[in-house]
């Protein structure tokens, strides 16, 4: 029975028995991973937008080629979320067909703009560093194909975030100008990165289930917290602050305090209205359409081959 299946099924779960792609599971089990999983995919492949817009102006070689390389480590690995997702039944073009008509939301962070290179620093190091600090505890996650695709993208994300770090560290030893690029850098990025953890515990329809099933490990506010004692620190090497006059080291409680979020420019992003909304679903639509020749041509090659293979 039902009952039964179900019972199996949470077993395995709380003895960390990762759940496969071909074992039973509850249809909202199924529903939930896709979300979660496509979500986490589309905003690999947006993100590749903001950094893009830097590649033909990085400020040397050696920068360009660690930019380029980043890049591609984020549509690597929007391709294996995409594959994960595959395995609970859902195909790659409706995902496709999702993030193009606006349906399906991706990370509210990449719909921020990239002004100056030194926000090429401060995404690796601030972005990246909210991204680990999420992604992690996803490596445990409770099914199988989601969990292997982390270890591999958080071993790429630490040297995201390593490289963001040295591309601040070199610009806050040079000159004033450079100085101030990071401190504006910093204050555009900080709040957003804080929001990339999600809404409060106490707003965040998924959390309660999505804890019980271990798709998440630890809530949207406990990982929000860590991210913030980590930044506090790291940003006295940098000589730099971060735009929060509440942030403050509280003795009794071992963490930062910190101030309020601005929940409303949150909601107005993820709905749709933040700064670049428009603009990168227009840049995926356009690069969608102009791609079809090559996936026509892929198809028409594969059809080729198996014709040869069978004479
Ligand atoms: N933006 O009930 P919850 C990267 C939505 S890292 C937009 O708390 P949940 C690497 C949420 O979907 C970024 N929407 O949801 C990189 C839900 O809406 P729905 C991606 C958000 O799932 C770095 C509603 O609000 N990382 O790409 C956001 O339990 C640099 C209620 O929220 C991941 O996706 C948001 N910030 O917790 C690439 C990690 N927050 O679906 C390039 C995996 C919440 O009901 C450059 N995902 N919403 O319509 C997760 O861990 C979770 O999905 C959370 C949200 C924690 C993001």
């Amino acid at each position: 029975s039902v009952q039964e299946l179900e019972k199996i099924f949470q077993d395995k779960i709380d003895n960390e028995i990762r759940i496969e792609p071909k074992d039973w599971m509850p249809e909202k089990y199924r529903q939930n991973l896709i979300r979660q999983i496509s979500q986490h995919a589309h905003s690999e492949i947006v993100g590749m937008l903001p950094e893009g817009n830097w590649i033909s102006r990085a400020p040397s070689l050696k920068r360009k080629l660690i930019l380029i390389a980043k890049v591609q480590d984020e549509a690597g690995h929007g391709l294996y979320l995409y594959s994960a997702a595959e395995t609970l039944g859902i195909s790659r073009d409706e995902m496709t067909e999702q993030l193009l008509s606006g349906k399906a939301k991706y990370s509210s962070i990449f719909n921020y703009p990239t002004l100056t290179w030194a926000d090429m620093g401060a995404i690796g190091w601030l972005v990246d560093g909210a991204a680990i600090m999420n992604q992690v505890p996803l490596c445990r996650t409770s099914y199988g194909p989601y969990s292997r695709a982390m270890i591999r993208v958080c071993k790429e994300e630490s040297f995201h975030q390593r490289q963001g770090f040295e591309t601040l560290l070199v610009l806050s030893r040079g000159n004033e100008e450079q100085r101030a690029m990071v401190q504006d850098a910093i204050d555009r990025w900080w709040w957003p990165s804080l929001m990339m953890f999600g809404p409060h515990d106490s707003e965040s329809q998924h959390s309660e289930q999505s804890m019980k099933w271990k798709i998440k490990r630890f809530s949207n506010d406990e990982l929000r917290q860590r991210f913030v004692d980590m930044i506090a620190e790291q940003v006295k090497l940098l000589g730099m602050t971060l735009p929060d006059p509440d942030l403050k080291w509280n003795e009794e409680h071992k963490h930062y305090d910190f101030g309020t979020i601005n929940w409303e420019e949150f909601w107005n992003v993820v709905s749709g209205n933040g700064p670049c909304n428009k603009q990168r679903l227009e840049a995926r639509n356009k690069a969608w359409s102009e791609g079809a020749w090559v996936r026509e041509a892929a198809v028409a090659h594969a059809e080729k081959r198996a014709a040869r293979k069978k004479q």
